[in-house]
């Protein structure tokens, strides 16, 4: 379940939060195959209940299954189908946010009722109702035998089985020991893998027993080998936060896929904000603080769809402007495990859901329109962080370096600098003055586009020009609090 079943060259993968199928499908078609992306990380695609409060609707209305039809916020099963075959037509898989660990919320107020029929389901999450027709689930497939109420703050801390076995705030809490649970769950997974599928980012993992995914997981078919050749299996990313001191560690989920490693973008949003240095940053990597893993076990991310909703984050987030474009930069250049870019949409609120048409359309979801340069109009309402132009340079950086080891290593005081064995040089360059220094670049002789504030368009250099001497050898001026990052992609005069 570890490998990315991404193309060899296109090792990253991007979370398009909250996107419409047919507007993934245009982006697979129109963006993503020819800027180094390999996947698509898609919202959950199962029916979900629907909440309006304040002209709007949640975006975590989502990560409330009433049923595993495919009809959510993000369209229809037809409209599924047709993104999976388009985005796979041309290279770009899809990993599905999979919602096992529950159901819905049990409802507290008119606003969300915990019953009703939000799509073609109906259902009613009622504490001790709890059924789910369309599945089916009923009242005994839940946990409320063994915890009948919800998961304490001081759990994560002490006792793993109220952690799995409890209500993850007030969601009704399904039993993966149940083989029927189990079969459902195999059965719902299954039929995304028939579609076309690569894999799944498996949401609360932490909140299920590894045993017991480990039992659903076996099960599974292999992805579709007329798309990712033969026995191929899925790949699987469990949410599991582990930043040390948890009852519940990534150390047990990683015989069954990757985790996401949150102690990852801690590390880069901390060097940044000179809390540590950068250049300490050169050890990312197995061995590195707590709960780095080997780099097959770890999938990398800067910030992801709820820590960028904390008050004051942990991490870095697109409200940082220039240093979180440095924190990517960085996490793209180095060599450290499979990665992913957070592509979001503007909030202020926690709860804000993405853009929408009101509610003469019933608040269905609006697509992001672009700029001339190919990024998205902020006046749409979407960041498009994945089309800011430092970090679609950088994924096609790194997917040009696949495979190469980070070598000719340089720190100073808040500077790091290294060569991606003779295919790339990227230089960060965290302090208040400029880093001006020679350097062995190992790329051969020639003329380089800087790709940090930069691109290649056509034999002509939007950014600084650097050039590499016969023996591999630079000098390099890297402007104060920014990077420099060139490749064998942006050589200028290249045929
Ligand atoms: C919503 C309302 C709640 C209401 C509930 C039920 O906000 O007030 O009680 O519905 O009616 C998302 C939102 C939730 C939302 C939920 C369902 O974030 O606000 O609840 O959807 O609609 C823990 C888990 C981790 C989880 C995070 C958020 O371990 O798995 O909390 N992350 C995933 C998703 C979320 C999603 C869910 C799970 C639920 O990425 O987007 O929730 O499907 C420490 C611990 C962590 C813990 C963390 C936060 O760091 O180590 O384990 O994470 O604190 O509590
Ligand atoms: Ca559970």
């Amino acid at each position: 379940f570890k490998s990315s079943n991404t193309l060899f060259d296109r090792q990253t993968m991007v979370h398009l939060f909250e996107w419409k199928w047919e507007d993934v499908a245009k982006e697979c078609e129109n963006f993503l195959q020819f800027n180094g992306y390999g996947a698509v990380q898609v919202s959950p695609p199962n029916e979900h209940i629907m909440i309006y409060t304040n002209n709007d609707v949640p975006w975590w209305v989502r990560y409330q299954p009433v049923s595993y039809r495919l009809n959510s916020r993000s369209g229809t099963e037809a409209q599924f189908q047709n993104m999976v075959d388009r985005c796979n037509n041309v290279g770009v898989r899809i990993i599905v946010d999979g919602v096992l660990n529950h159901m819905v919320g049990v409802g507290q107020t008119s606003d969300d009722p915990g019953k009703g029929s939000s799509g073609t389901a109906s259902f009613d999450g009622r504490d001790g109702v709890e059924s789910f027709p369309a599945v089916p689930y009923s009242s005994s497939d839940f946990h409320d035998s063994l915890c009948h109420g919800d998961i304490q703050d001081s759990d994560y801390q002490n006792n793993a089985n109220n952690v799995r076995n409890c209500r993850l705030s007030g969601l009704l809490d399904l039993n993966h020991r149940s083989s029927y649970v189990r079969s459902m769950t195999t059965a719902y997974l299954a039929s995304l893998i028939n579609m076309g599928v690569a894999g799944f980012r498996l949401d609360a993992s932490k909140h299920m027993y590894p045993e017991d995914l480990q039992a659903i997981l076996e099960k599974l078919p292999n992805a579709k080998a007329n798309i990712f050749g033969a026995n191929q299996r899925p790949f699987v990313v469990h949410e599991v936060i582990d930043r040390g001191g948890e009852a519940i560690k990534v150390t047990e989920y990683i015989t069954i896929g990757r985790y996401t490693n949150f102690n990852f973008g801690a590390a880069v949003a901390s060097a940044i904000w000179k809390q540590s240095d950068v250049a300490g940053l050169s050890k990312l990597g197995p061995g590195f603080g707590y709960g780095n893993l080997d780099d097959r076990d770890v999938l990398n991310f800067i910030d992801n769809h709820d820590n960028q909703r904390d008050d004051n984050p942990y991490v870095l987030t697109y409200k940082n402007g220039d240093q979180y474009r440095m924190g990517n930069a960085f996490m793209l250049a180095w060599t450290y495990g499979y990665t992913r870019v957070m592509s979001s949409f503007y909030f202020n609120l926690h709860d804000q859901g993405p853009p929408n048409e009101g509610s003469a359309n019933k608040y269905a979801t609006k697509s992001p329109t672009l700029n001339p340069d190919n990024t998205c109009d902020a006046g749409s309402g979407w960041v498009c962080e994945h089309r800011w132009p430092t970090i679609r340079q950088m994924v096609q950086f790194r997917a040009a370096c696949q495979g190469r080891a980070a070598t000719e290593i340089v720190t100073e005081s808040n500077r790091l600098a290294f060569a991606r064995e003779s295919i790339g040089f990227f230089a960060m360059n965290n302090a208040d003055s400029e880093w001006n220094r020679q350097f062995d670049t190992t790329l051969p002789s020639g003329s380089y586009c800087d790709q940090y504030d930069g691109q290649l368009q056509g034999s002509s250099c939007t950014g600084a020009t650097i050039a590499v001497d016969g023996n591999g050898k630079a000098s390099v001026r890297v402007p104060p609090r920014a990077c420099i990052a060139f490749s064998l992609v942006s050589r200028i005069g290249d045929p």
